[in-house]
């Protein structure tokens, strides 16, 4: 495929949000109950058409663990034109660590003000409604809203909005081209 454009997007949140299952949905439409834990980086392709526009993803998801700090920062010297934060839905305190991700963005892409950044809320399908944690889910859009353009609840399960939440980052990559 001759491909119109190539983005990079990196996909960071703490361990188990649901990274790799969102990745795979998305790229093969599959899911598994089971857990592989992500060490370091890990790099998936997907072509699709977006507006009309061919567009190849390279999709580098940073595993959720503590280690290989520095290694993972490199991937925000590659520039990436989109940053995907993820957390679950079922543990709101997981948000806090999403704030180093942003200012390690911030501070090591270098055109990090071309970059698009959406936040997404994993594990939809297990989630129940709950006043405390859509109260912290708001204070956390408000504290950033300068930096976070759109929010989903998602499942990596049932497929709910994942497809919707990717296309709409690369729509957004595209208005900044
Ligand atoms: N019910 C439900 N389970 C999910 C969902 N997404 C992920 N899981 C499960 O949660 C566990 C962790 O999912 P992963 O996708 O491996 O999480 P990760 O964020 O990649 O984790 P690390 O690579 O360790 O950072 C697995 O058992 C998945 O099956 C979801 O939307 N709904
Ligand atoms: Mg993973």
């Amino acid at each position: 495929m001759n491909d119109d454009y190539s983005f990079k997007i990196a996909l960071v949140g703490g361990p188990a949000v649901g990274k790799s299952s969102l990745i795979s949905k998305f790229t093969k439409n599959e899911f598994s109950h089971g857990y592989k834990q992500t060490i370091n980086v890990n790099s998936s392709n997907k072509d699709l058409v977006v507006n009309g526009k061919k567009i190849n993803l390279l999709i580098q998801e940073l595993g959720g663990q503590h280690r290989f700090k520095q290694l993972k920062k490199n991937v925000f010297k590659n520039s990436p034109e989109g940053l995907i934060l993820v957390y679950d839905l079922e543990r709101p305190n997981l948000l806090n660590n999403l704030e180093y991700w942003i200012r390690v963005n911030k501070e090591n892409n270098k055109d990090y003000n071309k970059c698009q950044t959406i936040l997404l809320g994993n594990k939809l399908d297990k989630y129940v409604e709950d006043e405390e944690t859509d109260e912290l889910i708001n204070k956390f859009l408000k504290e950033h809203k300068e930096e976070i353009k759109a929010y989903y609840k998602t499942s990596a399960m049932t497929g709910e909005n994942v497809k919707k939440a990717f296309r709409n980052l690369i729509n957004l990559i595209l208005e900044k081209k």
